[in-house]
């Protein structure tokens, strides 16, 4: 069994009634819970946590080092702009993917840019919430325990 980290960055908190025609109705919870229920089934721990502080997010990268097996991460806005969140990731030795849950290709030409996709294991974008899965699917399959 490994430990997979589930970080979510700025105003995902508001999931569920935060522009619903871009990010659908389900809240972080649903989120939770569809990642709870995917690790469980893979035989993974998990540690699921959001924050709108970019220094949170850099502090649990971070302490995840040594302990977690694999990040999965929705930067949400800092994609655009961290260079301190990529620098993070960059010394976490383990497998990492970064989930979207709008297509961010598709949207305003500054979330075309981030700073953390060419460090990552695997990127998905625009699934929804079901990204998530996919995004522990992916982990685990990297991790051989699949
Ligand atoms: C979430 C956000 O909050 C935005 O800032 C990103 C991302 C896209 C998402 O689709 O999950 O640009």
């Amino acid at each position: 069994m490994g430990l997979i980290c589930i970080f979510n960055g700025p105003n995902l908190n508001l999931l569920g009634t935060r522009e619903p025609e871009i990010y659908g109705r389900d809240t972080l919870d649903d989120v939770e819970s569809l990642c709870a229920e995917k690790c469980r089934e893979l035989g993974h721990a998990m540690r699921f946590m959001q924050s709108n502080s970019e220094g949170d997010l850099v502090t649990w990268i971070q302490e995840a080092r040594g302990k977690a097996d694999a990040i999965v991460i929705n930067p949400a806005a800092y994609t655009h702009t961290s260079i301190a969140i990529r620098d993070a990731l960059s010394a976490f030795a383990g497998p990492f993917v970064e989930v979207h849950i709008s297509n961010v290709h598709a949207r305003e030409s500054f979330r075309h840019h981030s700073y953390v996709s060419g460090i990552a294991s695997a990127v998905i974008a625009g699934c929804g919430i079901a990204g998530y899965g996919y995004a522990i699917d992916t982990v685990a399959r990297l991790l051989g325990h699949d």
